[in-house]
This record gives C-alpha cells, sequence and structure tokens, in this order.
C-alpha cells in the first residue's frame, strides 16, 4: 500500500519512514508535485490535521494522512499549543520558541507538559482521527542536538534525557506521533 504523507516537514517525514511496517510506503508531498504551504488555519490540532489531509484529497486526489502536533504545556494553560510553530513569531523559528518558552517558565516549578500528535487519514471516502500524547517535563535549559522543534527543552515521562538527545527510533517508540502513527498502522491492518 502506497500513501502520501501530507507533511513538508522533513524531520517529521524522516520519523514517520523510520516507523513504517513492511508494506506500507509512504510518499511526500514534493514526491507527488506538491510545493506550497498548505494554510493551517484551524484553532485546534485535529482541525488542521483535518485541513492538510483535505487539502491534499482535494487538489491531487490522494489517499493521504497528514500530522498536526503541538506542545501543551501545564503552566500557560495548554499554550502554544496549536500556535507551537509560530510561538515566537511567523519565521517559525525554533530556537526563538525554545528562548520565548523557557522565559515564560523562568522560575516556575510547575514544568509538566505534553505533546500532542493528531494523525488524520483520508482512505476510500472516509475520515479517521487518530490521536498520540506524550507527557513530560520542560527542561530548564535547552540539551542535544537530535530531533527537531522543541525536542532540546522536553524530557518525556519517566527519562532524564530530553527527545533531543536519544535516537530517532527511541523517540519514535515513546512519542506522540509514534503513539497515533501506530494507531493509524493497526486501522490500516484491519
Ligand atoms: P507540516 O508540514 O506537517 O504542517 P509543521 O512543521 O508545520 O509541518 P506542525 O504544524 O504539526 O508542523 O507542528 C507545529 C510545531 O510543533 C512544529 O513546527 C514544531 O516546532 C513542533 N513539533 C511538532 N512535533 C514535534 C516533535 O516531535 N518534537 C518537537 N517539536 C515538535
Amino acid at each position: 500500500m502506497k500513501l502520501v504523507f501530507a507533511s513538508s516537514n522533513k524531520n517529521k517525514i524522516a520519523e514517520i519512514k523510520a516507523m513504517l511496517p513492511s508494506g506500507i510506503e509512504v510518499v511526500g508531498l514534493e514526491e507527488i508535485g506538491c510545493f506550497e504551504e498548505i494554510p493551517e488555519t484551524a484553532d485546534t490540532i485535529a482541525g488542521n490535521a483535518k485541513l492538510k489531509a483535505d487539502y491534499v484529497t482535494r487538489h491531487f486526489g490522494y489517499d493521504c494522512f497528514s500530522d498536526d502536533s503541538g506542545l501543551e504545556v501545564d503552566a500557560l494553560d495548554g499554550a502554544p499549543g496549536v500556535y507551537s510553530a509560530r510561538y515566537a513569531g511567523a519565521a517559525k523559528d525554533s530556537d526563538a520558541n525554545m528562548d520565548k518558552l523557557l522565559a515564560e517558565l523562568h522560575g516556575n516549578e510547575n514544568r509538566g507538559a505534553q505533546f500532542k500528535t493528531v494523525i488524520a487519514l483520508n482512505l476510500n471516502g472516509e475520515q479517521h482521527l487518530f490521536e498520540g500524547i506524550a507527557r513530560g517535563t520542560i527542561a530548564e535549559a535547552k540539551q542535544g542536538n537530535q530531533g527537531f522543534g522543541y525536542d532540546p527543552v522536553f524530557v518525556p515521562e519517566g527519562k532524564t534525557l530530553t527527545f533531543a538527545q536519544i535516537p530517532m527510533q527511541e523517540k519514535a517508540a515513546m512519542s506522540h506521533r509514534g503513539i497515533a502513527f501506530s494507531k493509524l498502522v493497526a486501522h490500516l491492518k484491519k
């Protein structure tokens, strides 16, 4: 089975490809000739996941799945959440986003947070949603250089290292994206 992954985030595509079971092939947007930035105008993570999948199905005619993710911080009432990519401005600069987050939480002992992913699958005229949540805490400073986005400041529950300090395969086994994607795979295998 060949599925289009409606994402232009190279790190996400690499993570998803590293989790693929045999029998499923995934192609990114560039491989179907889609180079435009898909508008993400919904005010929820699930809403943006639906928008991205529907855009590809409507404009390119493919069955596909999308991933929308965000970091929800307890002490900030769930912010930056759906606005994670642009938390520090339109430039989508991960370092600036993390610096803003660390400044907001400076001196705050409540460091609880979660990453959330919603995957929307468009298949045979139906849409299905799969959610994955990874709980953890926000570190006091950035650590590690693997992964992407907020990985250097996120310490998953039960660990002492950030997502940016562990190999991609290990992150996949416990991450929001890994959990949502394993639900998608289980659905496809049904
Ligand atoms: P798409 O093309 O898939 O839309 P995107 O980079 O716009 O890619 P999202 O809107 O889903 O992705 O993600 C919002 C932001 O959340 C993203 O830019 C990262 O900063 C952050 N993020 C998402 N998943 C992450 C992860 O696994 N680790 C760290 N940060 C993550």
